[in-house]
């Protein structure tokens, strides 16, 4: 018996001082388990009072419980220490400076493509047309023999077009998202399809291997040579002042039949000859034309019973000439010391 009550005192003698001593929450959690636990210390002494007389095992009982609290008190103690001193620690290793002068994030823009051509988008939407757009890898079929393209012709040479394989090429221009939505849908139809297109030309300050177009389309009975030049100009007055003289030039395409192309007065000079316009007086900004029957036909649309016009024309030299900018290159730079000078 008397050498059960020092038994005890020295348990709780010894777990005291390791609770004062203990250095962290874990640690604590180790010494929790290590006396109170049920193979713990204090648990092991207390089970040997089953071989006590019943007056002694109260005695004992009572001193088990005594010290069972005391150490529960010591571990509650030692806890919100510990707790506090977390915290401490925490918080001193995240101290913020609040003088210290901010750093700016750096705000992206728009890019001068992009902003043509939501201008452009913008003015067709408002005259009914809406944007369509397909994939930039296609096939022979829809780049080239659904738009009347003869089988010699030399925008088909490998020289010109990025091929992947004998039937597989990057899109040389948007016409093929026509193609595909005249095959789909049936006339009345009125849209246009921007997008990345692909030709096989050397980097210069105005050639780019990958560049941006703007394709138009009207089908529709009685389309007619008379709507194609009144919504072109419409367009580019929209786009440049009420005011931008334009005139029509024959062309060819083998998509369209008659061909034209649309130049615009130069609006740096009004139409006097500088270098913005290379002296012509006259700034060329889109071609365009009547779809070709074989192409309606092509897509399933007869052509006794519906015309259409269609157009075309590059982003990337727009935006070169609206932001007065003298190299394509920097358009695909993505230096920011360059992007963030337009809006
Ligand atoms: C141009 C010029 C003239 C054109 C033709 C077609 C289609 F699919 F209807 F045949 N789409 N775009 C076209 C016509 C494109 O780009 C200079």
């Amino acid at each position: 018996m008397n050498a059960m009550i020092e038994d005890l005192k020295i348990t709780k003698q010894t777990a005291l001082d390791q609770i004062a001593q203990c250095p962290d929450l874990k640690e604590l959690e180790k010494i929790r388990v290590q006396y109170l636990g049920k193979k713990g210390r204090l648990t092991a002494v207390l089970r040997q009072m089953g071989k006590l007389e019943s007056e002694e095992r109260k005695v004992l009982g009572q001193q088990g419980n005594l010290v069972r609290e005391a150490i529960e008190t010591a571990l509650a103690e030692s806890l919100q220490r510990l707790k506090l001193h977390e915290t401490e620690q925490k918080l001193n290793g995240e101290w913020l400076d609040v003088t210290l002068p901010g750093k700016k994030p750096k705000a992206g823009k728009k890019h001068p493509i992009s902003l043509v051509l939501d201008d452009i988008i913008e003015i067709f939407m408002g005259m009914g047309f809406s944007v369509a757009d397909g994939r930039e890898i296609e096939t022979v079929r829809y780049n080239f023999d659904a738009l009347n393209a003869p089988s010699d012709h030399p925008s088909r040479d490998e020289q010109d077009t990025f091929y992947i394989n004998d039937d597989v090429l990057l899109r040389t221009q948007t016409s093929t998202v026509q193609v595909r939505v005249m095959e789909k849908n049936r006339p009345p139809l009125r849209i246009i399809s921007p997008g990345r297109v692909y030709r096989a030309d050397d980097v210069d300050a105005t050639h780019s291997p990958l560049f941006h177009q703007l394709e138009g389309l009207v089908v529709d009975k009685g389309i007619a040579f008379a709507d194609l030049k009144g919504t072109l100009e419409i367009f580019a007055r929209r786009l440049y002042g009420e005011n931008t003289g334009v005139r029509f030039r024959p062309h060819y395409f083998p998509f369209t039949e008659p061909s034209a192309e649309m130049d615009i007065v130069c609006f740096s000079c009004d139409g006097n000859g500088c270098r913005v316009c290379k002296q012509e007086g006259y700034i060329e900004l889109l071609g365009a034309g009547m779809v070709h029957p074989n192409v309606l036909k092509f897509c399933g649309i007869d052509p006794d019973e519906y015309t259409g016009f269609a157009f075309g024309m590059g982003l990337d030299r727009a935006a070169l000439k609206r932001y007065n900018i003298n190299d394509m290159r920097l358009l695909f730079e993505n230096d920011s010391r360059f992007l963030t000078q337009f809006s």
